[in-house]
């Protein structure tokens, strides 16, 4: 006769015994890293390989440039004169593969003055060009602000970005703008997180913001954050552009916080957004254009395994 409850008792241990085993195991531990940590999941491939799977025209041409030039450094030039940016834009030209902006910021901005030889900066030195303009109103008023106004934004900015603050129709209201344009192609970065100190941008609102993103696959070419966003398994290939970089500064006293390249890099940045880093308390910008642009692209080699 067998015993039943003997059997069933034997088979519970049995049971214990190996998943505890597992636990142990190499294998066990390596599923469990697997589906852990974002850092994993962070594209280890080429720009040249990213690009040439990437259903964004604007994401596509950047990402080739990227790799062309061996630079993944966006200079921010926060200044009040064209005269200034201009000649930012002509030093750090051959170190950069993208220029932001904030023309709002130009005492004397106009059309003939500004955008015509930033454009024509931008061809000499290929670059592409990402006014920061961080829209947050509903689709239909970001529609007329980024195509109307003083600065008619889509009329020449590669890239701009827009906070998810009031729902996906943003990134409807801007698109319409951008079709309408009739230009070159156009993309929107999400502003899901920012490196601000007490920034709001964290948790649930920048899930809502990636939800926000998700809704279109080729105008949403990425976000400005801290971290990777995912997306991989989804087929998405976000690019993550990180402001707050810097190597010498802490942060300033209106609540900027600066991490460094590595840092950033580490964390799943492809695009490191330095400001005063490069031109602030009189620095040589074509001496810390240099330095930025080789700090991020060792960063890069060493994550996509070319180092
Ligand atoms: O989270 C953010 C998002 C942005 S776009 N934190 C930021 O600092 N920025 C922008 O990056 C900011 O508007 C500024 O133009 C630039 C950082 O400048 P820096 O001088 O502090 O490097």
């Amino acid at each position: 006769m067998v015993d039943l409850k003997a059997l069933q008792r034997y088979k519970t241990i049995l049971k214990s015994k190996l998943l505890k085993q597992n636990k142990n195991s190499f294998f066990f531990f390596l599923q469990k890293k697997i589906k852990a940590p974002t850092t994993l999941q962070m594209s280890t491939l080429s720009y040249t390989a990213r690009a040439e799977a990437h259903p964004s025209p604007v994401a596509s041409k950047l990402l080739k440039l990227m790799d062309n030039k061996k630079t993944n450094l966006c200079a921010s030039l926060d200044v009040k004169t064209t005269a200034e940016m201009l000649q930012l834009a002509e030093e750090l030209g051959p170190h950069i593969c993208l220029l932001k902006t904030h023309v709002d910021i130009l005492d004397d901005f106009s059309f003939e003055k500004t955008v015509v030889p930033l454009k024509k900066l931008a061809e000499k030195h290929q670059f592409l060009i990402f006014e920061d303009r961080k829209f947050a109103d509903i689709g239909n008023t970001v529609k007329l602000q980024y195509s109307s106004g003083v600065y008619k934004i889509v009329q020449w900015a590669d890239i701009t970005n827009a906070h998810g603050v009031t729902g996906p129709g943003i990134v409807q209201g801007l698109k319409q703008a951008a079709e309408e344009n009739n230009g070159e192609p156009r993309g929107l970065l999400m502003l899901a997180e920012l490196s601000s100190k007490g920034s709001l941008a964290h948790g649930e609102y920048t899930k809502g913001t990636v939800d926000i993103a998700k809704t279109d696959k080729e105008f949403v070419i990425g976000y400005i954050a801290q971290n990777d966003m995912g997306g991989r398994d989804e087929g998405f290939d976000w690019l993550i552009m990180t402001p707050g970089v810097g190597l010498d500064d802490k942060g300033d006293a209106l609540g900027q916080q600066y991490r460094t390249v590595n840092d950033v890099f580490g964390g799943g940045s492809d695009i490191i957004i330095v400001g005063r880093g490069l031109f602030g308390k009189g620095r040589d910008p074509k001496v810390e254009g240099q330095r930025y642009r080789d700090a991020g692209w060792n960063a890069y080699l060493k994550r996509t395994g070319q180092l």
